[in-house]
């Protein structure tokens, strides 16, 4: 019966005139969005050109199906920072969100998520994976996977038993992660973004009847790097190229505050222990994992119901340094830091777009990935969002060579330091007043600094004067100020809870080198799991004063145990 209704309808659209069609179609159906951020990924993509022997074929592949921005900018190169930004489309230095350490809701408790702002206007907003910094903000979302109410982002994960695998540990310094190992797995062991690539691919396949608003966050490659071997072995370790940004005296012609930003003590440590290139195959490997993951994404968006009605977006929330300017990690100003991949493509009949992206555009104005709240409500004609920052980029979807009179600044952990992407060139300003000018289209690794050159002194009051005058001050909050609750070293079963009061949180973390698993005792002395800690992560978790919590090892054996006070608090599971 259903089938000879589309029939039906299918023949009276071959009859009746089209312009009363695409009416009636535009009317009714608002454009879905696919929203795909993909962790820690820097310019090392295909279309992007950052290193050589990258090998993402499924996301050069959606580039070239619509706008590849290839000067756009993180609003902050840390997680927590720019990720908050984008999804809030606040701006650092008015939020006062400068780094990770930074709890969103203790300094954006009203600010409505982009999420959110879909959900209010007649969208289903659903998300896997890591979208926010290591929580998932239940109250955005209509659905997540794995359950909004955990507040863990993370489907199962497989993790080596015994770490570190390929770095040794260097000191308390260093961020446990940064380790890399081909596993021998299948994705599907492997889990995690193979299970995040999964569930978003299920609700593609699906047909809904309200549009919606699907954010896949794709952990890889974000630290460890560890990912099924099939994906090392695309990268022989003979073969490995050095990163082409990197030179030896890089720092010389930095200011002072230039080369502290520099210099960590990861890259000396890596070298040490010959693991440089290793680091770089595994950075390539889990780049490869995670374009497989895109790829799954957009294989189910491609042959489902959705696909003609899809907005899709794809970026990263900041770049990464292998070496570059003697630097491991991120949370620099160059470029290499800065700079992200950046790819909307838009179907024709969107509200704020009818003719839809052109295939194979590509743009190089300069661009911020704060944009893209403004963006996508002006593309689907949802009714902007008072207070956002962030221009709309629609004029430049419309045509990639359009006049655009904005730069995009990206703000480095503290009010007054900041950097400023032009076209061509890029200023740094730190808080101390150190000043670095370069002109990418010269020098795109940023190798030779032009301040302090007479001749450029407009340029630079010219790109200064693009940045605010007024920043929000950096305030610590959440987990840094917290008490922290006496840890119990035990082998034997906790005693029960005799919880009292309202919920409070508790942050858990874990800093042991392996994974724990977390249990809450109930009141008659049973545990009830609550899932597990990988090494170096943390996680709020709600509970009541008089709770105790046993932390065990991969196998259940316990550890020891915390009993939660009347407070808010840190629950730090020890080293050993
Ligand atoms: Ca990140
Ligand atoms: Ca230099």
């Amino acid at each position: 019966m259903k089938f000879a209704f589309w029939n039906l309808a299918f023949a009276t659209l071959l009859v009746f005139p089209t312009f009363l069609v695409n009416r009636a179609d535009a009317a009714e159906s608002k454009p879905n969005v696919l929203f795909i951020s993909v962790d820690d990924l820097n310019d090392w993509i295909g279309c992007l050109g950052g290193h050589p022997q990258a090998k993402t074929p499924n996301i050069d592949r959606l580039a070239a199906s619509g706008v590849l921005f290839n000067n756009a900018h993180c609003p902050a190169p840390a997680c927590n920072s720019s990720r908050t930004a984008i999804m809030t489309g606040i701006s650092p230095h008015k939020s006062g969100v400068y780094d990770n350490r930074q709890k969103m809701r203790d300094l954006l408790p009203e600010s409505e998520l982009m999420t959110k702002h879909f959900s209010q206007n007649g969208y289903w907003s659903a998300g896997s994976g890591k979208i926010l910094h290591y929580f998932i903000d239940a109250q955005s979302w209509d659905k997540y996977y794995p359950p909004k109410e955990t507040e863990d982002p993370f489907p199962r994960t497989l993790y080596p038993k015994k770490r570190p695998v390929s770095l040794p540990r260097g000191g308390p310094w260093q961020y446990r992660e940064t380790d890399w190992a081909a596993l021998d797995v299948t994705d599907e062991e492997f889990g995690g973004d193979w299970l995040v690539s999964k569930w978003i691919g299920e609700r593609l396949s699906e047909k809904h009847s309200k549009p919606f608003f699907l954010a896949c966050g794709i952990y890889r490659p974000h630290e460890p790097w560890f990912v099924p071997k099939k994906y090392f072995e695309l990268f022989p370790l003979e073969d490995i190229q050095l990163p082409p940004g990197y030179q030896e005296d890089d720092l010389d012609d930095l200011p002072p505050a230039g080369k502290e930003r520099g210099p960590n003590r990861y890259f000396p440590h890596i070298r040490e222990h010959n693991q440089w290139k290793k680091g770089i195959q595994g950075y390539l490997a889990s780049i490869a994992f995670a374009d497989a993951m895109v790829g799954r994404v957009m294989k189910s968006l491609e042959s489902g119901p959705n696909r003609d009605n899809t907005i899709v977006v794809l970026w990263s929330d900041h770049g990464w340094h292998l070496g570059e300017k003697q630097h491991w990690q991120k949370f620099t100003g160059w470029r290499v830091c800065t700079r992200v991949p950046m790819i909307v493509r838009v179907p024709p009949n969107s509200p704020g777009l009818s003719e839809g992206t052109k295939a194979g555009s590509v743009c190089s104005q300069p661009v911020s990935l704060l944009s893209l709240y403004s963006t996508l409500t002006e593309l689907t004609g949802l009714p902007s969002k008072p207070g956002i920052d962030g221009p709309s980029i629609v004029p430049l979807l419309r045509n990639p060579d359009a006049d655009w009179p904005h730069v995009a600044i990206t703000y480095l952990g503290e009010p007054e330091s900041y950097g400023v992407s032009g076209k061509r060139w890029r200023y740094i300003h730190y808080a101390n007043g150190d000043e670095e000018l370069y002109d990418c289209h010269e020098d795109p690794f940023e190798w030779t600094n032009l301040a302090g050159k007479s001749q450029h002194a407009d340029r630079i009051a010219q790109l200064k004067g693009f940045a605010p005058t007024k920043f929000a001050k950096l305030i610590p909050t959440g987990g840094a100020s917290l008490p922290k609750l006496v840890w119990h070293p035990s082998s034997a079963t906790p005693p029960a809870s005799k919880p009292v009061g309202d919920p409070l949180s508790v942050v858990f973390s874990n800093r042991r080198q392996d994974g724990v698993k977390v249990f809450w005792f109930v009141r008659e002395g049973k545990p009830r799991a609550r899932g597990t800690l990988q090494s170096g992560w943390a996680k709020p978790l709600s509970t009541r004063a008089g709770a105790v919590w046993m932390i065990a090892d991969g196998n259940e054996k316990p550890l020891g145990y915390f009993v939660v006070g009347d407070k808010k608090a840190n629950a730090i599971v020890p080293e050993k």
